[in-house]
């Protein structure tokens, strides 16, 4: 199944329009501000030699101005804007002049500890600084058409394969990425030595012998390596009085969970914080660093894609299942340990405890997007909108300049919006997606077109004849989609449709072709019920084959009461509560709209909820409006925007018994 080029797909969505415009006009901007006032870029200054000073932040922060690169390079294929340009510019010759002629770049070991290389390959995350270079060039040339970016990502690839092909199991990164953007890279450049190694570094997860050993010298290792730097930086410090090390204000809490430490001990020596507990083929649950984990998933699944392989597929399905039927949140949140950055035990799903980091829905996102296009399952493409809107979407903040890193769906204060965080993957990586979410819509085998996403958009395809696609879309506030099929000449082709889950069997979807109904299939039930309350095993796709005219019109009616989702019993402290959902968004309620209410002991009265447009809430919504059992009025706002405005208390699951 073929993928498009997001700048192939324009985007022109009600709702999404305004949030990529805050994307393209103010958060990729306010990014490079923060990128340089935390001495990110200042970094590539150093070792191109424009400039003196110690190196800041973390070991792996080149590859938050990597990704940035990404985002800004998929931002200005829509929206060319010169400054863009030239940020993109003045940072890739930074680049160019700080890579090693063989085509090393990693500011860690180049300035730190130069000569050194792939020394730590478990902790300091090397590998996955390099894919993220790589990701990016590919990234560029294709928004750009401009190889400049692409020969540095290529240049080190060709380093990585004669440095790293057919070597042993420890040659593997305990962050994964390196995978799956050697993989995208073959993908543009057709070299198979890139295609192999990613091959052989996925194969070689979980083998290496006597694991606990190898990474308890790592961490040593790791240890010793960090006291060294911190020595450089006071002997730095005593030479230069004006130094001062660049520091961030802490991020949010994120509570813990008891016995923290010794279950981090055991999930890090057991191997399955970093997925190197066990070959790929025998991962069939989610473990560990929720991100690392989305990013294995997504490079297997690419890598299944490019050499069918039934194993794998077996293994990846079985993981997707385990994940959606047993860790995820029902806001598609993933990982509930803030020691692990990532999953905890089957049903082990605390509200408060939630780490659910935006990265790792959008690690999911990556790779439901690969699993929608080897399987062409609608539940792959489902749980994509579930994520898109909810665990991915609430990362980023109205103005485009603040970010919420951990994601729990119950604060009771302590949480707010951050401009920056020490830690600061999210942003960019948000920032990427949204800017490549043309990508995500459509897809194409031949004379079959599958629509995947419901945004307002315009698609041209070629199905041997030139052939043109416009969705109007209301969602997630309307009920109404309108595609209207425009092909050059009247030719038969099949359109596939995904019937959301969320479309309840109460009140069904509807369909028309140019005002005539046309049947739809019956509602699935649910198999096992899933432990969140959203079931995306519930999609479908509706194939309609016939011969397509120009003008053809369909009217998709979605049908959007608003449901209490219940957990799974098996879900502690859930019992007598219900998470309000409505289409494709979750709702939370947040004390601020809630005055003089307990948004936790509340009774909400669900007879009593009904959406209603609020213009003047949070720049526009639906919001749910109710009672509590005592009379008093209840408001309920999606979870994506909780926290916009200011500090506050939020839960997402409300007391409802009945
Ligand atoms: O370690 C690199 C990135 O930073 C991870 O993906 C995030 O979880 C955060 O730790
Ligand atoms: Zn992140």
């Amino acid at each position: 199944m073929q993928e498009f080029v997001a700048s192939t797909v324009r985007i022109e969505d009600p709702f999404w329009s305004g949030r990529l415009d805050t994307n393209a006009r103010r958060a990729i901007f306010h990014q490079w501000q923060q990128l340089e006032a935390s001495g990110c870029i200042d970094n590539f200054r150093l070792l191109s030699g424009e400039k003196d000073g110690f190196r800041e932040g973390w070991f792996f922060a080149d590859s938050d101005a990597f990704k940035w690169l990404e985002a800004a390079a998929c931002i200005y294929a829509s929206q060319p804007d010169p400054r863009l340009a030239g940020l993109m510019d003045e940072l890739i010759g930074l680049l160019e002049a700080a890579q090693t002629a063989d085509g090393y770049l990693f500011t860690y070991n180049q300035l730190h500890f130069p000569g050194q290389r792939w020394v730590n390959l478990q902790i300091e995350h090397e590998l996955y600084c390099h894919g993220h270079l790589i990701e990016a060039g590919v990234a560029h040339h294709s928004a750009t058409g401009s190889r400049r970016l692409l020969e540095i990502a290529i240049k080190a690839a060709d380093l990585l394969v004669h440095d790293f092909l057919t070597s042993g199991p420890e040659n593997t990164c305990g962050h994964e990425e390196i995978e799956l953007a050697l993989l995208r890279l073959h993908q543009v450049t057709g070299n198979e030595s890139y295609l192999e190694l990613a091959r052989q570094f996925l194969e070689r997860r979980g083998r290496i012998p006597g694991y606990p050993l190898h990474l308890y010298r790592q961490f040593k290792q790791h240890e010793g390596r960090s006291a060294q730097v911190r020595q450089l930086r006071q002997a730095y410090a005593a030479e230069h009085p004006a130094y001062s090390q660049s520091r961030l204000p802490p991020g949010n809490a994120a509570k813990k969970a008891r016995f923290s430490t010794l279950r981090w001990y055991l999930n890090a020596l057991s191997g399955k914080y970093m997925q190197q507990h066990a070959p790929v083929r025998r991962q069939t649950a989610p473990v560990g660093h929720s991100v690392r984990f989305g990013y294995l998933e997504t490079a297997a699944a690419m890598l299944q894609r490019l050499i069918p392989d039934p194993s794998l597929l077996c293994a990846l399905e079985r993981a997707w299942e385990r994940m959606v039927t047993r860790r995820m949140y029902v806001t598609g949140g993933l990982g509930s340990l803030s020691f692990n950055e990532g999953f905890g035990r089957d049903y082990e799903l605390d509200p408060e405890l939630a780490y659910a980091e935006t990265c790792a829905a959008l690690a999911s996102l990556f790779w439901n997007w690969q699993m929608a296009l080897t399987t062409r399952q609608a539940k792959y493409s489902d749980l994509f909108e579930w994520q898109l809107y909810n665990a991915a979407a609430v990362g980023m903040g109205l103005t485009g300049e603040s970010y919420l890193y951990n994601n729990p769906l119950a604060a009771r204060g302590g949480i707010s919006r951050k401009a920056w965080y020490a830690v600061p993957c999210c942003p960019s990586n948000l920032s990427r997606t949204w800017a490549s979410l043309g990508k995500y819509i459509y897809s194409q085998d031949g004379n079959e077109i599958w629509v995947h996403q419901y945004i307002g958009s315009q698609a041209a395809f070629d199905i041997g004849q030139p052939l043109r696609l416009q969705v109007l879309s209301g969602l997630p506030w309307q009920e109404e989609v309108t595609i209207r099929v425009e092909p050059e000449a009247p030719a038969e082709f099949t359109l596939h449709l995904r019937l959301p889950s969320w479309c309840a069997a109460s009140s069904p979807a509807s369909l028309s072709i140019n005002g005539q109904a046309q049947p739809l299939p019956a509602p699935l039930a649910p198999k096992q019920p899933a432990a969140s309350g959203y079931d995306p095993r519930l999609a479908q796709f509706i194939p309609l084959r016939r011969l397509w005219s120009a003008g053809d019109t369909l009217q998709l009616h979605f049908p959007m009461p608003i449901l209490t989702r219940r957990a799974h019993p098996r879900l502690k402290g859930h019992a007598g509560k219900a998470a309000l959902t409505r289409g494709p968004l979750v709702y939370c309620l947040e004390n601020l709209d809630n005055p003089g209410v307990d948004i936790f002991s509340a009774q909400v009265e669900p007879a009593s909820l009904r959406a209603e447009f609020a213009p003047e809430l949070l720049g526009g919504i639906l919001a749910l409006r109710g009672q509590t059992d005592s009379g008093q009025a209840i408001t309920a706002i999606p979870y994506a925007l909780w926290g916009n405005r200011g500090e506050s208390q939020m839960t997402v699951w409300v007391n409802i018994e009945r």
